[in-house]
């Protein structure tokens, strides 16, 4: 027997969006009571870790994503304490549990940042950030051409103050960016990963990972410097070896949230002394096609194989148009640039592929992230345009969506008012939206929490063996894991005959009269 296998190489972790999860105190807003009222729901789904989206102080600028103290939680969504009892308890049930850090930038509320405002320009304070006097005569243009990192953002990555000094924000202005060429930014960053550490965290997901180390010299891009100026520079590497260093004194695992399209530069990211993992971008944009589906995870796992670090396996999370929806449209990809209001779709179709494209993700080697209601088979909100609170939208002069519509409270009990999530939630929820509660769900046989219960269940069944592709036609998925376990998916137009096997162990829908696969269905297998 070998060593047992790291936890964090086979997980299936859920991602808990805490604002949308569940209202402990009925305010409209979830919280931590919420989420421990819930934990019961969390262990009989079966999942092996939590990943809570930035629970810290914030003025909710940027969901959270704009933090003004990384050692206190929101009042809106509790205490520290409370944090605490959360992660033990979630312990007990055998869940652990991951916090975000968003190593980029922090809240313009930050003292770091008031104290650079009040300190004015040439101080140490501003140091700590980005400011730059601006170009021409008077300073009046921004010091630099870069584009903003919301895609589709038409607005700029400078703000200038009434001093005259202007500060760099790769996303919102209410969200500076720190400067990682100062020893204090790295300083001050590890002292709060230990922070966590110490309260019991597994693990920590590193927000725009590739992003945070910048040229000092600020080129514009118009200049084509090379290597790029802010995107996958090398001195991340550095910075995440320590990083890496502070984790394993505690045994914690890192999940870097690393945009790139150059296979080889990611695994750079996964190399045995820096993040442990990474999410998978490229399956998550991937369109519901046999070929490229196959293409990505060969390329997946290809890329992961020689740096030894497990795959991960997303289809949505709290950026992106949810999976039901979009598998149900033309276009089945997943693209920032291409996304726009009233997108016609066919929610059974998207619905019938989601739940094949569940018993696909869970069946293959690596880690599977489950973003909270993908379990219930959740669609994409229409949320009314006054009602919209991402600023994504209002950064794209109102012609991106935002992500609110991935973000809308969930259900959980049908008859309750609010479909019972708690209060009046912030964010509205869609007529219908009882029809998918959780516990409508728990008691029906055919529904997506059913379907996501039970492949929890059996996926340990698929032991931790590579994968080995089976003569299959084309249009359909067909490969084995090294337990005998094989996973069918049928993406083509006609019904497939399934492989010889002893058990169908769970299936995404009923098989043919003939004892088929039809189209947009996936099964397990025993060999
Ligand atoms: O998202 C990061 C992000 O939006 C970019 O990495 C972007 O996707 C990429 O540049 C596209 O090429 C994270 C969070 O998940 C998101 O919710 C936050 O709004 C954002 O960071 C800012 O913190």
């Amino acid at each position: 027997m070998g060593q047992p296998t790291e936890w964090w190489r086979s997980a299936v972790i859920y991602q808990v969006y805490v604002r949308s999860f569940a209202d402990g105190d009925a305010d409209g807003t979830g919280d931590l009571a919420g989420v421990r009222a819930r934990l019961p729901y969390l262990a009989e789904l079966g999942v092996d870790a939590l990943w809570f989206t930035p629970w810290y102080l914030s003025p909710l600028k940027d969901g959270g994503y704009d933090v003004a103290d990384y050692r206190a939680i929101d009042p809106a969504f509790g205490t520290l304490a409370e944090a605490e009892k959360l992660i033990a308890e979630a312990r007990e049930l055998g869940i652990r549990t991951l916090v975000d850090i968003v190593p980029n930038h922090v809240s313009d509320q930050h003292p770091w940042f008031r104290a650079a405002l009040a300190a004015g320009p040439g101080s140490p304070e501003r140091e700590l950030f980005h400011f730059r006097r601006g170009r021409g005569a008077d300073g009046e243009l921004p010091p630099n051409d870069w584009p903003s990192q919301f895609v589709g953002s038409t607005e700029p990555v400078w703000t200038r103050l009434p001093d005259g000094d202007w500060y760099l924000h790769l996303f919102t202005p209410e969200q500076p960016d720190l400067n990682w060429g100062h020893p204090a930014v790295r300083q001050e960053h590890e002292d709060i990963l230990r922070f966590w550490f110490e309260r019991g965290v597994a693990g920590v997901r590193i927000d725009s990972a590739a992003l945070l180390a910048k040229d000092p010299a600020l080129p514009s891009l118009a200049d084509r410097p090379d290597p790029h100026p802010f995107v996958d520079r090398d001195e991340l590497h550095d910075i995440y070896r320590s990083w890496r260093a502070v984790a394993d004194e505690y045994d914690g695992v890192f999940v870097g949230e690393v945009w790139l399209p150059d296979t080889e530069r990611f695994a750079r990211y996964l190399r045995p002394d820096e993040l442990h993992t990474a999410f998978n971008f490229s399956f998550l944009s991937c369109p519901w096609d046999a070929e490229r589906l196959r293409t990505s995870i060969d390329t997946t796992l290809a890329e992961h194989a020689p740096v030894g670090a497990p795959a991960t396996w997303v289809l949505c999370n709290h950026d992106v148009t949810r999976t039901v929806t979009r598998y149900g449209r033309t276009d089945t990809g997943f693209d920032f640039a291409t996304k726009a209001f009233g997108t016609p779709t066919d929610v059974a179709l998207g619905t019938r592929r989601a739940r094949a494209a569940a018993l696909l993700s869970l069946a293959l080697p690596g880690t599977v992230y489950v973003y909270q209601g993908e379990e219930l088979g959740l669609p994409e909100a229409d949320i009314p345009r006054d009602r919209i609170e991402d600023p994504m939208h209002f950064r794209s002069g109102g012609s991106d969506p935002g992500r609110d519509g991935c973000r809308v409270p969930l259900p959980w009990a049908a008859e309750a008012p609010h479909a019972g999530f708690g209060g009046e939630p912030w964010l509205p929820q869609p007529d219908g939206w009882a029809g998918y509660a959780a516990d409508l769900q728990a008691a029906d046989p055919g529904s997506m929490l059913t379907l996501y219960r039970e492949a929890i269940r059996l996926r340990p069944e698929f032991g931790e063996g590579p994968l080995t592709w089976l003569p299959a036609p084309d249009g359909v998925l067909a490969f084995a894991r090294a337990e005998g376990v094989l996973c069918v998916v049928n993406l083509a137009d006609t019904p497939a005959e399934l492989p010889a096997h002893s058990a169908l162990l769970l299936a995404s829908g009923p098989l043919d009269s003939a004892g088929r696969l039809p189209k947009d269905v996936a099964v397990w297998l025993r060999a």
